[in-house]
């Protein structure tokens, strides 16, 4: 009997979707939530056929240096700026990541943001879990926040998740502005009521600013001191892409100085790291990078990470034909007999 291909799942990952893996392979799944240095990352993955690695999992030229077995690394998530797609390529393993089944919960979840950042959720709370609130005489004009219906949304990067929640700012009767790499094609841009502009345009125009572009080497500090100072003082920034997008240190120095009334953010510079000068504010609402984690979005997204695996190394129904690779190159040279 052959051995079953040998799969290393980097994260906890659902009960059921081991089960499924186990079914095909031999499995080694972590039990703790961590990231793995680069020396950690070789030695794994030197000794599998396919992984499934997390965002703080960065498989780069170095890690896979002399692995001659891996054909394939799966990501959790739809962004992949930990994978150096370049080098997998070279190195003949697939990759791929968890797009799609997640857009809804992410959309959902830049509006959590914005609404709890107007509406000063997070520092309310605070202050009534301090016990406050019995004895404070809180006056009318108490806990004053900002309204969102009326005003101007702008998004910065208008792919499925930016679409996303630009459909839901007709509910809150919101205008939409954006800004993106190219237009959307008519139809899309009159489902999501949104109009294209450029960014100085966007920046000086939006109430609400909703960042959700890929992290690339370009948009690295996209939102730096110099487009902060473009904003407007009432206007409130969320970050739901990528930590570095956003210069937290300059984005820390415009809300303590009342050049931006609020902010949140699910993702930071650095992270798990977050900037003191950001945790010292009362006026930015933080979480820990959880904008996809619905119990359902988390298990679709595990679910399809095994499939990747799964028909990446030729098991199962949809053997050969991953659903979602972001280097098919790969795949081409192997059906043409290749590496
Ligand atoms: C993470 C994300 O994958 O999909 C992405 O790009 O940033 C998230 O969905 C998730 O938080 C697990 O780290």
């Amino acid at each position: 009997m052959t051995a079953k291909p040998k799969v290393w799942i980097a994260r906890p990952l659902f009960p059921e979707v081991l089960a499924r893996l186990a079914q095909h392979f031999d499995i080694e799944a972590e039990a703790l939530d961590r990231p793995h240095d680069a020396t950690e990352l070789k030695q794994k993955l030197a000794g599998v056929d396919g992984a499934i690695v997390g965002l703080s999992d960065r498989v780069d030229a170095s890690v896979l240096e002399g692995n001659t077995r891996l054909k394939v690394v799966a990501n959790l998530g739809v962004g992949h700026n930990n994978l150096d797609l370049d080098a997998l390529t070279r190195a003949g393993v697939l990759a791929s990541n968890t797009p799609d089944v997640l857009n809804e919960s992410v959309a959902d979840f830049a509006w959590a943001l914005m609404l709890a950042a107007a509406r000063r959720i997070g520092a309310a709370e605070r202050w009534l879990r301090a016990g406050h609130w019995p004895g404070s005489n809180m006056r009318f004009d108490d806990w004053m926040g900002l309204d969102l219906h009326g005003r101007t949304l702008g998004i910065l990067g208008m792919g499925r998740i930016g679409q996303g929640v630009a459909r839901r700012a007709s509910g809150f009767d919101m205008r939409v502005l954006y800004h993106n790499r190219s237009r959307l094609p008519e139809l899309v841009e009159r489902e999501c009521r949104a109009t294209l502009v450029d960014k100085p345009e966007l920046l000086r125009q939006a109430d609400f600013l909703v960042l959700v572009l890929p992290f690339t080497a370009a948009n690295r500090h996209a939102i730096g001191a110099p487009e902060l100072a473009q904003m407007k003082p009432s206007a409130v920034l969320v970050n739901i892409a990528r930590g570095g997008i956003v210069d937290d240190a300059s984005l820390a120095a415009a809300l303590r100085e009342g050049r931006l009334a609020a902010a949140g953010l699910d993702v930071f510079e650095g992270e798990p790291q977050v900037h003191p000068d950001l945790l010292a504010l009362d006026n930015v609402v933080l979480s820990p990078h959880i904008a996809s984690a619905s119990a359902q979005t988390r298990r679709a997204m595990a679910n399809l990470a095994a499939d990747n695996v799964i028909a990446a190394l030729g098991q199962g129904e949809v053997a050969g034909k991953p659903p979602t690779p972001l280097n098919p190159a790969v795949l081409h040279h192997r059906t043409a007999g290749k590496a």
